[in-house]
């Protein structure tokens, strides 16, 4: 279960990773349109319901860690090193990763670059460990076990098998779990925490989602908010009446408000899916991206960068490439409403397959490259 999680967990952290650097030859798909919300949310869904499986594990190898002496040769002594570091960088990536899905950033370094460095280390070091394991795995699986029954459904103290074979490690003083109590125990850890906060992807487990700290019903217009208006520092600027945006290619140009709400006939259901794990459908219209671009001299080939308003931040600007150019849409309104400010009125960027934090918000200028 472990292996299959942490795997599941790499190869999707690795897809979103793609989000921010696409290869121009290879473009993010624009369908299906809620590819990204599913990778994503299976990442951070089965990071977090790694956590309780890494303490069933941690609890059932922790007598190792008193055994004496503490290292016997060298090559012992370099396994211990590659557990240590193990055991280390899946604490830290399981916890800072689950802190940061409930929007809490405890730390003073770079969530991004850390957490996947330590994916890596991660990776590497559970490739290490089997590797060094698999004698011990191989013996395992061939094991002829004449009384399973015996010795895993017995508790510990009372197994004749465990005690007639326990020349090196002593049975525990307490009485020790059955094979059924550790599977409940960890089904039920995993369970809890994945119910409570799966919430924050599939709607109708709202309700229980105490771990789902964003949710649909958290934000005007039926979507929860990342970054406001007033944290953006645009308040003044996306209202003012004298806002236009601004379309620079072969042949630039700028559209008012008015007339881009006389264009906004195109409508699409595409959800919003942050990187942090939380998703939302949402209805949106507005006008194609490839209308402005067609206007200004590209076409469905050419690269777009988007612009918004805010200042210095690394989400004031996205890329928009392949087959999403076509798809994208620049919406005025969202689930029937008249964009929120805060949803990033008076205009942002909506497309399928993408990362939240591309779809800039209040938008100012669009380059056709
Ligand atoms: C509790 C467990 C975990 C949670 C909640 C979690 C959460 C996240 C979040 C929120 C992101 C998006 C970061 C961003 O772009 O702002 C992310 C990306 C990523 N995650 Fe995790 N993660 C967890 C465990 C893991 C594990 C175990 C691995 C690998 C073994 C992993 C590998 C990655 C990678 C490679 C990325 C892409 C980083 C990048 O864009 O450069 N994550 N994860
Ligand atoms: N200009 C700008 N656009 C932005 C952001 C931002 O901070 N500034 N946040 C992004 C992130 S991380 C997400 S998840 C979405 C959220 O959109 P919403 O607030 O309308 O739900 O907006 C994106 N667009
Ligand atoms: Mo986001």
């Amino acid at each position: 279960m472990l292996a299959i999680f942490f795997g599941t967990c790499f190869v999707t952290g690795l897809l979103s990773h793609y989000q921010y650097q696409p290869w121009a030859w290879l473009p993010e798909p624009a369908s299906p349109v809620w590819l990204y919300r599913v990778t994503q949310g299976t990442h951070v869904i089965t990071g977090i319901a790694t956590l309780p499986l890494v303490l069933v594990k941690l609890w059932s190898v922790y007598p190792n860690l008193f055994r004496w002496p503490a290292v016997t040769s060298l090559k012992h002594a370099a396994e211990r090193l590659s557990v240590f570091v193990l055991v280390a960088s899946a604490l830290v990536q399981l916890t800072t990763g689950f802190l940061n899905v409930l929007n809490w950033y405890a730390w003073p370094w770079d969530f991004v670059a850390v957490h996947r460095f330590l994916a890596y280390v991660l990776i590497g070091s559970i490739l290490l460990h089997v590797g060094l394991k698999l004698p011990d795995i191989r013996y395992g699986l061939q094991a002829r076990l004449p009384q399973a029954d015996v010795l895993t459904e017995t508790p510990w103290d009372q197994n004749p098998l465990a005690h007639s074979n326990a020349g090196e490690v002593p049975p525990p003083p307490t009485p020790a779990l059955t094979r059924r109590g550790v599977l409940v125990a960890a089904g039920a850890g995993v369970g809890a925490v994945v119910v409570t906060s799966i919430g924050q992807t599939v709607a109708p487990l709202e309700p229980v989602g105490l771990l789902a700290v964003r949710q649909w019903n958290k934000g005007p217009q039926r979507v929860p908010v990342n970054t406001t208006a007033q944290q953006a520092g645009v308040q003044a600027v996306a209202v003012d009446q004298r806002w236009t945006l601004q379309v620079n290619g072969r042949t630039p140009f700028t559209v008012t408000l008015a007339e881009l709400d006389d264009l906004a006939r195109s409508e699409a259901d595409l959800p919003i899916t942050c990187v942090e794990g939380w998703s939302v459908g949402a209805h949106w219209r507005g006008i194609p991206l490839l209308d402005l671009v067609a206007r200004a001299g590209g076409d469905a080939g050419s690269r777009v960068e988007v612009i918004s308003l805010q200042q210095g931040s690394q989400f004031a600007r996205s890329t928009v490439l392949g087959p999403q150019v076509s798809a994208a849409l620049l919406a005025t309104h969202l689930n029937g409403e008249r964009l929120n400010l805060d949803h990033g009125y008076p205009l942002r960027l909506i497309a399928p397959n993408r990362a939240g934090v591309l779809n800039t918000k209040w938008l100012a200028r669009i380059e056709v490259v």
